[in-house]
């Protein structure tokens, strides 16, 4: 796939900072013999955050950056002095972010707030000085805890846009059309299949000053849900969304069955696409006159509204925005959170060649020489012993 700057799926590795030794010093002072244990604590490691922010529109500032990694704790040192601790790494997601575990598929989080802020992975706690193992019948303990050890792992975010209204229909349906008819977006709009190679969002506003989101996604053919076309890719942009609505040419040979095919498409993808509440606009209806919309009107399906309109001639538009301003505020419509559902491991590497993001990291890890790894890390006392 050409190189775009909608980037809405990046693997990057995140690790966080170990956190820092406790000090095992021993007071030693003039005038102060035996002066005791003053070791002080080690610092926390720095933890790996996300944090929303409503300026990121996609990914892309991430796949330039693919390693993200905190700070780790200082050890502590004498005088009951703590380390410092280590610093987080903040990394700003747009709003809608949703983050797997790159190798299991787990699905771990989801940043949908301005300014929300997810604990990713946890720093490492500072371990304790050896101030803290003094007890009457152990004056001088000469052992400190290490520090917890960092954490580790490789993710997968994925961009899910937030929008209120999503466009469903057959490539040249006129999706990109009735979103740069009603709203400010700029959407590329040409006859041929395709025309639209990523999403958009546009704002449209209703009546006093009210408004709502519509997201243009690329159209979706027979057999996406196999690969074909652009796939169901893009889909995914269309989950969030509490309304869908459908866009049929009039010049359709059989409206029905378009509808059908895309629904059965959705239904694929993710089987609660299909609770959501769904809209059929009858697109390019300037071709149409009164008798011939008389004759379409029954073979319709029965069970969802629908309307004709054309962006074009400005037909039916109002009407259009009615309905869906209606269908949003209807409280059996709200937005219900949805279930991420866990990614499918053995089609992982597949889905991640497809997006581009196959190529495997070499970490090269800094202080590989302090072996902490056979220390329990429980905070209790009895588990330490002296040396
Ligand atoms: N007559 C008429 N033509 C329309 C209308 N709306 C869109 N078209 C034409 O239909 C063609 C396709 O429109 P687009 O808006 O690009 O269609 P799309 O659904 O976004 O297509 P993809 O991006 O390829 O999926 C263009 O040539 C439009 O000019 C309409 O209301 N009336
Ligand atoms: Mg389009």
């Amino acid at each position: 796939m050409a190189e775009s700057n909608f980037v809405d799926y990046v693997k990057i590795y995140c690790r966080s900072g170990k956190g820092g030794r406790g000090s095992t010093h021993m007071r030693r002072e003039k005038y102060c013999p035996n002066g005791g244990p003053d070791g002080g604590d080690g610092g926390r490691g720095g933890h790996i955050i996300l944090r929303g922010n409503r300026n990121y529109w996609t990914l892309l500032h991430l796949k330039y950056d693919r390693h993200a990694m905190a700070g780790h704790g200082e050890s502590g040192s004498k005088n009951r002095s703590s380390g410092k601790d280590g610093a987080d790494k903040v990394i700003e997601v747009p709003c809608g972010t949703v983050v797997y575990n790159a190798e299991t598929g787990e699905y771990l989080c989801d940043v949908t707030d301005d300014g929300q802020e997810v604990i990713l992975l946890k720093g490492g706690r500072g371990g304790q000085g050896n101030w803290h193992f003094k007890t009457a019948t152990r004056q001088a303990p000469r052992f400190a805890q290490p520090g917890e050890p960092m954490q580790e792992m490789t993710v997968i975010m994925e961009l899910k846009l937030l929008a209120d209204v999503g466009l469903v229909g057959f490539p040249n349906a006129g999706k990109s059309t009735l979103l740069s008819s009603i709203s400010a977006a700029k959407p590329k709009i040409a006859d041929y299949p395709f025309t639209t190679l990523e999403p958009n969002l546009g704002i449209v506003s209703y009546r006093d000053g009210k408004s709502f989101v519509m997201a243009d996604i690329p159209g979706i053919i027979e057999g996406a849900s196999q690969g074909k076309g652009l796939g169901l890719r893009f889909l995914r942009h269309i989950e969030r969304n509490s309304l869908l609505l459908f866009m049929v040419p009039a010049d359709s040979d059989d409206i029905r069955k378009e509808y059908e095919i895309l629904l059965n498409e959705l239904r694929t993808f993710n089987p609660e696409m299909l609770d959501k509440q769904r809209v059929l606009a009858i697109t390019k209806s300037d071709m149409l006159d009164r008798e011939l919309m008389d004759e379409i009107e029954p073979t319709l399906p029965e069970s969802i509204p629908h309307v004709f309109i054309s962006s074009v001639a400005g037909l039916g538009i109002a009407e259009l925005k009615d309905i869906l301003w209606e269908e949003l505020n209807k409280e059996s419509n709200k937005i219900e959170t949805i279930v991420h559902r866990p990614k499918d491991v053995s089609k992982l590497k597949e889905e991640l060649k497809d997006m581009g993001e196959d190529e495997d990291f070499e970490y090269e890890y800094e202080d590989a020489d302090e072996d902490d790894s056979d220390f329990d890390y429980e905070y209790e006392e009895e588990d330490w012993e002296e040396e």
